[in-house]
């Protein structure tokens, strides 16, 4: 009898957990990851472009100095890659689709200044 009772706590609880993880495979079923060329210098602009694509939608953000690339995971019915590289552009980072508005980059600190070809900003 006891063993009995046992064998529904088990069964419920097996219910449960199946019902739980089927509702987090839902939640991620959008999720998306990529990775592409931003150009950047320091850890300033490290922290401009991770800062940029801290926004709801966007899961990670990792910004790698060395490869001069972005590692993202984020709701692909919320972002496309195209609005990915924009919010990059917008606060003054080339990617390799998108070039960074003129203005916004001159008004980069000198030590953010990736461009070879306007060395004298
Ligand atoms: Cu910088």
């Amino acid at each position: 009898m006891k063993n009995n009772k046992n064998k529904w706590i088990f069964l419920l609880g097996f219910i449960i957990l199946s019902i739980s993880s089927c509702a987090l495979f839902q939640g991620n079923k959008n999720k998306a990851t990529t990775s592409f060329t931003v150009y950047g210098s320091c850890e300033m602009c490290k922290e401009r472009i991770e800062t940029a694509l801290d926004r709801k939608g966007i899961q990670t953000a990792y910004w790698s100095l060395e490869d001069q690339k972005v590692f993202i995971t984020y709701q692909s019915d919320i972002f496309t890659e195209e609005q990915l590289h924009n919010i990059v552009a917008m606060v003054g980072h080339d990617t390799d689709k998108v070039k960074a508005d003129k203005i916004v980059y001159q008004n980069l600190p000198g030590c953010c200044h990736y461009r070879k070809e306007e060395a004298e900003w």
